[in-house]
């Protein structure tokens, strides 16, 4: 490992307390609100010095903040790669700096895997997949088609790629599964809304609606029933996440099913700061402990939620 004069060390208030500079996407949905309390409540807990900024997501901003954490020389970097790709250049100077870099929550495609310590993070294909298999047992008796519309995240990023990849795979196993739209409603509800009004007008009968986060299926529940249908009746609604909005909306029936996607990543991603800034060993891997909820479920978990 190395010494603390190469570890960037200067970075903290010159005793050994750890500085760790993090660039969070943003603030478009309430996972991402939750993310970044578990973040800021967990460093504080851990005697962790905090550099935060919000890149509202874009590429360039976190980037921007990476290079400035760089130049700070703060002892560790973490962050929640918006997109999946264009990543290896700012990395490649973080390591030159000999700055160890954390992901948290969202994964980079750099084929260079030394270029950060961990991905502490949900496995989204999983959840995709828990997604899939719950509409295909809903609709195992019917033989009818069931025409499906998606709302996916971000563009690019992880968990838009592997949440639409792992319900694929599993509804592709059954031809009357269909999907007949498709696109980004960028994990907002504002955008949600109006993607799904859309999906409304052009599409006459719509059995399904699958959306990455619960705040573009809340965004579209306002689209449907705008249209004057009944959302968890006429088009049932499976989402991802399981903030309190959802979770709340579940337990009132206007949506079927939530495959959870814990944001409370912030105790985790301290302790395997301060392994790393110590040199020690971390898991390459370090994979989001989550379940699902059905709207029962929702009813008595709702009480005790943390987010
Ligand atoms: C998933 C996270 C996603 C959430 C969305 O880990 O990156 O981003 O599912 C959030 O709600 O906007």
């Amino acid at each position: 490992g190395n010494d603390s004069a190469t570890t960037g060390s200067g970075g903290g208030s010159g005793d050994n307390t750890i500085t760790m500079g993090f660039s969070q996407v943003g603030a478009e949905s309430g996972w991402r609100t939750a993310n970044t309390k578990s973040v800021q409540d967990s460093a504080k807990t851990a005697g962790i010095e905090l550099k935060f900024s919000d890149a509202q997501q874009k590429q360039e901003n976190q980037i921007k903040a990476i290079r400035s954490y760089i130049q700070q020389k703060v002892d560790v970097i973490a962050f929640s790669p918006v997109v999946e790709s264009g990543w290896d250049t700012v990395l490649k100077e973080a390591q030159n700096a000999k700055i160890p870099v954390i992901l948290t929550d969202r994964a980079v495609d750099s084929k260079d895997t030394s270029l950060y310590k961990t991905f502490l993070g949900s496995d989204f294909v999983e959840e995709g997949k828990k997604a899939g298999q719950w509409l295909v047992e809903e609709y195992k008796d019917s033989t009818d088609t069931v025409n499906i519309v998606e709302l996916q995240g971000t563009t690019g990023s992880a968990p838009a790629n592997d949440r639409k990849a792992g319900f694929a795979e599993v509804i592709g196993s059954d031809p009357k599964f269909k999907i007949i739209a498709s696109q980004t409603g960028d994990f907002t509800r504002a955008k949600g809304k109006e993607v799904m009004e859309a999906f409304l007008k052009s599409n006459p009968d719509i059995d399904v609606l699958y959306a990455h986060n619960d705040d573009m299926g809340l965004g579209a529940i306002e689209a449907i029933e705008g249209a004057g249908k009944v959302p968890g009746k006429d088009i049932k609604i499976i989402t991802v996440d399981a903030v309190k909005d959802g979770m709340q909306a579940l337990a009132d029936g206007k949506i079927n099913f939530i495959v959870e996607c814990s944001p409370l990543l912030g105790p985790q991603l301290m302790d395997l700061a301060k392994k790393v800034v110590a040199g020690e060993q971390v898991p390459a891997r370090v994979v989001t402990e989550e379940t699902t909820f059905t709207q029962e479920q929702a009813k008595e978990a709702l009480p005790t939620r943390q987010y």
